[in-house]
């Protein structure tokens, strides 16, 4: 192998799963591009369209900067060893964002999939997602399966409720592969990450969009593969015709954690209402203050007001915890209801860091959801 070729030859390359201490990275360029991209490359590759994955350790240098390396981070490789398939990453080029749970960096859109029945379609839960979904501030590729179990009315009652709430759900059927073409179309050269409750069919889906990934489908990743490393663990897949796909595990009550005050732009009815009128106050929590714009007779209005109490429950909460005098103690009950008690004085109460707190909070929450 002439050295020359090799260094001057820049590899850029997705990392499509990380393993130990091992980043499975898919690189840009295709084997054939790289086979006529440099002739006296002695590479023993078998022409083929598809990308080279290789297996990468990361370079000391990152290691001693503090530098991570995420799934779907860019990143630079050096010292391709094509007939093992290793290499080295030596740099990460920035990333456009990152989500941390799945933890994907440089994410475009969420798909969020629902059932229309069995289990089914429930206004409140669907609602809770989509407010998560939209606080990534990502794109919302809404999608309804199963539409083989509802009738042609009743799929245009759903239709109109949610284009009320401000979205336009593709209906599909993983079943009868009733607009998984369209949807295709929609996820290509976008990293997308799957999400939504348990059951509705998101590894059915995925394994519809990607032949011979066979994920497996309809087992109880809830109770018991959830929590596991197996299901922890974040991986994308490459879609056949371009893009790349993250199934995460169905969880049926994603934990809301934004501000009281960022929570209405995550509703797009709030969103229109705002953009053509304001509230008297900048402040406004459009509650029962004077002079809101916000407040109105919208279908999701109460779904606000309730998701408003939680984040507002939960403000408070992150406030105690940073006040080590205060007198007051939360206790997290399941499904994120908090009840606030006198918190008992005592001297050997060791104050933990708020990170610490907010990861028990965070596992609290799993447990809830598991
Ligand atoms: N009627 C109907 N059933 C479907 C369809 N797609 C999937 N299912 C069924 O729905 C059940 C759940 O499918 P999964 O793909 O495992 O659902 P999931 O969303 O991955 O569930 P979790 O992994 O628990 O989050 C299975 O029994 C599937 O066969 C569909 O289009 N129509
Ligand atoms: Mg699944
Ligand atoms: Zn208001």
């Amino acid at each position: 192998m002439t050295e020359v070729s090799q260094d001057s030859l820049r590899l850029l390359g997705t990392v499509l799963a990380v393993q130990a201490n091992f980043y499975r990275v898919q690189l840009d360029i295709t084997d054939t591009e790289l086979i006529n991209l440099s002739a006296s490359l002695s590479v023993s590759l078998t022409k083929s369209a598809t990308p080279p994955l290789l297996l990468c350790t990361r370079r000391t240098r990152l290691k001693k900067i503090g530098q991570q390396v995420m799934v779907g981070d860019r990143v630079l490789v050096e010292e391709p060893d094509w007939a093992g398939q290793r290499g080295a990453i030596a740099d990460v080029l920035p990333r456009k964002n990152q989500l941390d749970r799945p933890a994907i960096a440089n994410v475009n859109q969420i798909l969020l999939v629902f059932a229309v029945a069995d289990p089914p379609l429930e206004p409140y839960q669907l609602s809770r997602f989509l407010v998560k979904a939209e606080s990534t501030g990502l794109d919302v590729v809404l999608c309804l399966n199963k539409s083989d179990l509802i009738s042609t009315q009743q799929q245009n009652q759903i239709n109109e409720h949610l284009i009320k709430w401000g979205y336009q759900p593709s209906f599909i059927s993983v079943y009868k592969s009733i607009n998984i073409d369209k949807l295709s179309i929609r996820l290509k050269d976008k990293i997308t990450v799957v999400a939504g409750p348990s059951g509705v069919g998101k590894s059915s889906l995925i394994n519809a969009l990607i032949p011979n990934i066979n994920l497996r489908v309809g087992e109880i990743s809830g109770k018991l593969a959830r929590g596991r490393h197996t299901t922890r663990h974040v991986e994308l897949f490459d879609l056949p015709n371009g893009g790349l796909l993250a199934d995460t595990p169905g969880f049926n009550q994603p934990d809301l954690n934004c501000s009281p005050e960022e929570l209405a732009v995550y509703f797009p009815e709030a969103r229109q209402r705002l953009a053509v009128a304001r509230c008297r106050f900048s402040d406004c929590l459009h509650r029962d203050e004077p002079d809101c714009a916000v407040r109105g007779d919208w279908e999701r209005y109460q779904h606000y007001l309730e998701f408003l109490e939680e984040a507002i429950a939960r403000q408070s909460q992150l406030n105690q915890q940073a006040d080590p005098e205060s007198t007051v103690k939360v206790k997290t009950k399941g499904k994120g209801k908090q009840k606030y008690e006198p918190k008992l004085e005592s001297k050997k109460y060791r104050q933990k860091s708020r990170r610490t707190q907010l990861q028990e909070l965070q596992e609290l929450y799993r447990e809830s959801e598991e």
